[in-house]
């Protein structure tokens, strides 16, 4: 994408932020505040979950997910209620989920434990993982280097 200049970066995340229609796939707690493996491994606890739900002709739930410089929102679709709403400090990790394109992951603290949420965008996932990284001050990229040896 383009390069963004400091004032730009501000302005965009300012008040209400950016917002992208997304559903929610679920929400796992997770030992750590970070780690490749132990993300990649709840990102397809739930992927099972959300199949084995569809099966049972469950749908996911729509949401919209805010971004701004305050941090993530997650906010029920068709009710407008706030489900979830994660300050920039408490999110710890952010996850590209290398097997969907149009899916991400963050991990957040909540007083002494961690959960990650594992979400699904209506497009593709890269431009919303640029934001929350930009939001939360420039994470590390965390980018699985096998995923393929993952699917045993
Ligand atoms: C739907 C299809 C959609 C999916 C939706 C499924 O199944 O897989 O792609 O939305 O999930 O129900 P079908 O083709 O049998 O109708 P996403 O791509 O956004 O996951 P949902 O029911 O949880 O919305």
């Amino acid at each position: 994408g383009a390069t963004k200049t400091p004032g730009e970066t501000v302005s965009r995340y300012h008040g209400d932020g950016v917002r992208y229609k997304a559903k929610l796939i679920g929400v796992d707690p997770v030992p750590e505040a970070q780690g490749e493996k132990m993300c990649w491994d709840s990102m397809m606890k739930l992927k099972g979950l959300e199949a084995a739900a569809r099966k049972q002709g469950k749908h996911k739930q729509r949401v919209w997910m805010k971004i701004s410089s305050t941090g993530v929102k997650i906010v029920d679709e068709r009710t407008g209620s706030i489900l979830y709403d994660h300050e920039s400090s408490r999110i710890s990790s952010v996850t590209k989920d290398e097997s969907d394109p149009r899916a991400l992951a963050y991990v957040y603290q909540h007083q002494d434990a961690y959960s990650l949420l594992y979400i699904k965008t209506a497009n593709l996932a890269d431009p919303v993982l640029v934001d929350v990284r930009q939001v939360c001050g420039g994470l590390d990229q965390e980018t699985p280097q096998e995923p393929a040896q993952a699917s045993h």
